[in-house]
């Protein structure tokens, strides 16, 4: 399904009056303040989030699974709806594929498809996580950290696979994240566990093309209970660094024991150049996965004041790959994704105001009533018609939730798909 630009505008057209008047308000006093508003837009315009493949589809949890109507049943069907959110946001021009979960068939058609919905293919990741049918080896004990080496050459030939179907397909880019660990005190030797798991990383980092690299995901635990091998970002970093130039860690926000100082861990990392990528979702007890900014939108914008701190300075660090990792039990996915870009992009937004100058001097005055002034007022300031505006500079909807349902989107493919199918992912 298509959405047809005209429709687009004329619902942009009854709600540009409105637009204007908030818009030409907020623009005038940022730039009485010293703000370069267009510079601003245009950041904001630029800025792109990659879909995953998996979130396309309701998400279920371990107690179980309850369809959304219309879901998308092939990688085609994938592609599509992101193209939906994308005519509308015009913030998401890039998908993440899960292999084997989104094998491509034909590969031509599908970098057709998603060109013609302008949409690129971003980071491709592997899965180790689950038994694939047919495989020799079981991953019910690790992959790469597995004590058995043909497991480890197994999942260490996937990852390898993986990176070959991204190549075909214009990737540059591969996620690891494993789920290996031990679920009880006892099961395997942490030492070994993390060797063997470097010597993996390692593997795969030298089956590289030249220019692509490597994100290390890290996670404190889930689905092994007692260790997870890579839990946390000094593991991933250290790994990185054992692996070489191409290695990077990955931030995922749900990835954090409760009150860690996520910004924290962005600052470090970047001051070091190794962090490479970010995987954007809300939590409020584990790895949730829910809407982007739903419970800690004030940490999700002083992760972000780092993030423009870090690509301003840090000129060391590549190019981000940002990527909303979020799954959607009891929301329509297309609906929850756009209040997940929204959420981004208002923080995001939020981070351009801090005025970097003032604040580093009042930091040098030791003016801690200031700095906090300074970050808080732009955390207060309603950057809504910014974000609007950068969206209808690309033909996108002023408002993309109240579009989508008013082109009644949802139910057409319903219509078109029928009610109970399901979509791979998680
Ligand atoms: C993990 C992790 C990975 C994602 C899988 C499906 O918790 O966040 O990024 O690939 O879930
Ligand atoms: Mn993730
Ligand atoms: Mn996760």
């Amino acid at each position: 399904m298509r959405i047809d630009k005209n429709k687009i505008e004329d619902k942009n057209n009854k709600e540009l009056t409105q637009h204007k008047e908030s818009f030409d308000f907020l623009s005038n006093s940022l730039s009485k303040n010293g703000h370069n508003v267009d510079n601003i837009i245009t950041k904001l315009a630029d800025f792109q989030v990659a879909i995953p493949s998996w979130a396309l589809g309701a998400g279920g949890t371990r107690f179980g699974r309850f369809s959304y109507g219309g879901e998308p049943s092939s990688l085609e069907e994938k592609i599509n709806d992101i193209g939906v959110i994308h005519s509308l946001t015009q913030t998401a021009g890039a998908i993440s594929l899960h292999i084997p979960w989104d094998i491509p068939k034909d590969y031509n058609a599908i970098k057709e498809l998603a060109n013609s919905h302008d949409i690129v293919f971003d980071a491709v990741n592997s899965n180790t996580f689950q038994d694939q049918k047919n495989a020799k080896e079981s991953y019910k004990f690790g992959s790469l950290s597995n004590i058995s080496k043909a497991v480890r050459d197994q999942a260490i030939q996937h990852n390898i696979d993986v990176v070959n179907i991204g190549e075909k397909l214009g990737s540059k880019s591969i996620t690891v994240w494993l789920a290996d660990g031990s679920c009880f005190p006892g099961q395997h030797n942490f030492q070994t566990a993390l060797q063997n798991t470097q010597d993996g990383l390692k593997d795969i980092h030298n089956h590289l093309p030249n220019d692509w690299k490597m994100f290390i995901e890290y996670k404190p635990y889930e689905p092994n209970f007692y260790s997870t091998v890579i839990q946390d970002w000094g593991t991933s970093f250290m790994l990185a660094n054992a692996c070489g130039e191409k290695a990077f860690s990955l931030v995922d926000l749900g990835h954090h024991l409760p009150n860690s100082n996520i910004e924290q861990i962005v600052s470090t990392l970047m001051m070091k150049g190794k962090l490479g990528g970010f995987h954007f979702n809300d939590s409020k007890y584990g790895d949730d996965d829910i809407t982007v900014g739903c419970i800690k939108p004030y940490a999700l914008f002083l992760i972000f004041n780092e993030l423009v701190y870090g690509m301003e300075n840090n000129k060391n660090n590549p190019d981000l790959a940002w990527m909303i990792d979020a799954s959607h039990n009891v929301k329509d996915p297309l609906e929850d994704l756009m209040q997940s870009l929204e959420a981004i992009q208002e923080a995001y937004a939020k981070a351009l105001l801090v005025d970097q100058k003032q604040l580093k001097a009042a930091q040098q005055d030791n003016d801690v009533v200031k700095c906090q002034e300074l970050i808080q007022n732009a955390y207060r300031t309603d950057v809504r018609p910014l974000i609007q505006r950068a969206r209808l500079i690309k033909d996108g909807a002023l408002n993309p939730i109240q579009t989508y349902r008013s082109l009644n989107i949802r139910e057409n493919l319903i219509k078109k798909r029928g009610e109970n199918v399901v979509a791979t992912g998680l």
